[in-house]
């Protein structure tokens, strides 16, 4: 039995949660995304300016960001292709982490290599906020920090590893978060170094 542990009311971790086998086989269905789905690097709203962590998504919706705003949208933004499916292996854990009925609309892909950081931020372009966010690590540790419901007040960090999967509902759901940095060399699973974290979402609300 996978370790269940809550670190804040709805923010529910599981070390390890993917044992070896099933990190290598969730990667290999994530290359065949990638080939799809080319990894990009979306720009700010207003600045336009670059983030550091390129992006991909899978599913029937994807987030994205460009100077015009934060949204969802059904195609990649420099392809124009529809996003590919997300793989059977992530809806398993989506299935079996979120206790719901619906199955998830988007699959955020983040690539992180040294030196990538993702500010404090809020998740909130979803219309259905009463869905958990569940998120899945594969490759070299980050160290995560999370906050409360406003940019302002204490926030703690936590290193995730290849492997570990989080859940994010309830209170926890509109919890500030990022990525401080990457500890490289940490995992071999990525041959050429580097994370990437998955993050299902639902995006319209259920009915
Ligand atoms: C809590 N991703 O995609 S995963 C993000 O490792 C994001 O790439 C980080 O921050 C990453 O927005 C951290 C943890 C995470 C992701 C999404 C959340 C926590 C969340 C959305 C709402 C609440």
């Amino acid at each position: 039995m996978p370790q269940k542990l809550e670190i804040a009311p709805g923010a529910v971790y599981y070390p390890a949660y993917l044992d070896v086998e099933a990190q290598r086989a969730l990667l290999q269905d994530l290359r065949k995304v990638i080939a799809a789905a080319p990894l990009y690097r979306p720009r700010m709203p207003r600045s336009g300016k670059e983030f550091s962590v390129r992006m991909t998504n899978c599913g029937p919706l994807g987030w994205v960001s460009d100077v015009a705003g934060y949204r969802y949208q059904p195609t990649h933004p420099e392809t124009g292709e529809p996003w590919p499916a997300i793989p059977d292996a992530l809806i398993g854990a989506w299935r079996a982490l979120s206790g719901l009925a619906h199955d998830p609309e988007a699959c955020l892909v983040n690539h992180y290599v040294e030196g990538t950081k993702l500010g404090l931020h809020q998740g909130r372009d979803e219309e259905e906020l009463a869905a958990p966010v569940v998120s899945l690590s594969l490759g070299d540790s980050a160290i995560f920090r999370f906050g409360g419901a406003t940019r302002k007040g204490p926030t703690r960090q936590l290193k995730l590893e290849s492997g570990d999967a989080f859940v994010f509902g309830g209170p926890a759901r509109l919890a500030f978060h990022g990525i401080d940095r990457l500890l490289s060399g940490t995992s071999t699973l990525l041959g050429e170094g580097g994370r990437f974290n998955l993050t299902m979402r639902r995006v319209t609300r259920f009915g």
